[in-house]
């Protein structure tokens, strides 16, 4: 099965790890919209433009069967209407993981950090509204603007990136939060350092299992044979931090080849 897959730019790639692990044989098909990045801070109506523009891409180019919205924010700007433009596509989103957390935590005190564009959208919203059982939660929701920006810029051991972080962590540490729902795909990647600041005990929520276990499902039900080597193609519009790109596939085993070329050249 051809599934093509998407984020503002690298952070995805913590979703194809996940991807890789349990979806066999398929070919993946990765845009990094590194041209438009980052998206945290753009408005619905651009966010959905450029999703809409990319699916479109992968259907005509690479004929994809499944496509993958491994970002937070593009899915809450988008992901209804991509499944209502692209009926014959099977569309799986980026959900916010604050279920998991709900069952995790133990002080009741759940720490969410996301992108401005991720806590403010409805989709977020709707879920909040939705889980009555979260008055019994305190919620400390927290945007990080900039944060995509150093990752994507290989600073992520940058004294400020830490000062950052440091900063959006305090009032969770000093408030007992023992779970973080990392709610946007790049987050992954500064792991490190948040247990380093919260402790090694802080459950720290990823996103990127779910999409793995429903993209397994979904293709199944689609005679897909989960077996034999992933290919993996990851495309960028603009430019891409090269020694990221090896930092992340260093860090990760992501099983499969993956080549990294430029979608003009
Ligand atoms: N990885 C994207 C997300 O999950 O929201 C980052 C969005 C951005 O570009 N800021």
């Amino acid at each position: 099965m051809k599934v093509g897959i998407f984020d503002s730019g690298l952070g995805g790639l913590t979703v194809v790890k996940e991807i890789s692990k349990l979806f066999k044989g398929g070919e993946i098909f990765y845009i990094a919209d590194t041209e438009y990045a980052p998206y945290g801070e753009k408005s619905k109506d651009e966010i959905l433009e450029h999703s809409l523009s990319i699916t479109k891409y992968l259907i005509k180019n690479h004929n994809i069967e499944a496509l993958i919205i491994a970002c937070n924010t593009a899915t809450s700007a988008a992901v209804k209407e991509l499944r209502m433009e692209f009926k014959d596509l099977i569309v799986i989103g980026t959900e916010p993981g604050i279920k998991p957390a709900i069952t995790m935590t133990k002080s009741n005190n759940v720490g969410v950090l996301a992108t401005s564009a991720t806590l403010k959208g409805q989709k977020y919203q709707t879920l909040l509204n939705d889980l009555a059982i979260l008055k019994e939660i305190r919620l400390f929701e927290q945007a990080c603007p900039g944060l995509v920006e150093k990752i994507e810029n290989g600073m992520i051991e940058d004294n400020k990136t830490h000062e950052m972080l440091k900063s959006w962590l305090e009032p969770m540490k000093k408030s007992g939060v023992d779970t973080i729902v990392l709610g946007c795909t790049h987050y992954p990647l500064v792991s490190d350092i948040i247990k380093d600041y919260m402790g090694k005990d802080i459950n720290l929520i990823e996103t990127g299992f779910a999409i793995a276990k429903r993209l397994e499902d979904l293709s199944s039900k689609k005679g897909h044979i989960n077996e034999g080597e992933l290919d993996i193609k990851l495309y960028y519009t603009k430019d891409i931090n090269l020694n990221m790109v090896n930092l992340i596939l260093d860090k990760y085993t992501i099983g499969g080849k993956i080549k990294v070329r430029d979608i003009n050249g």
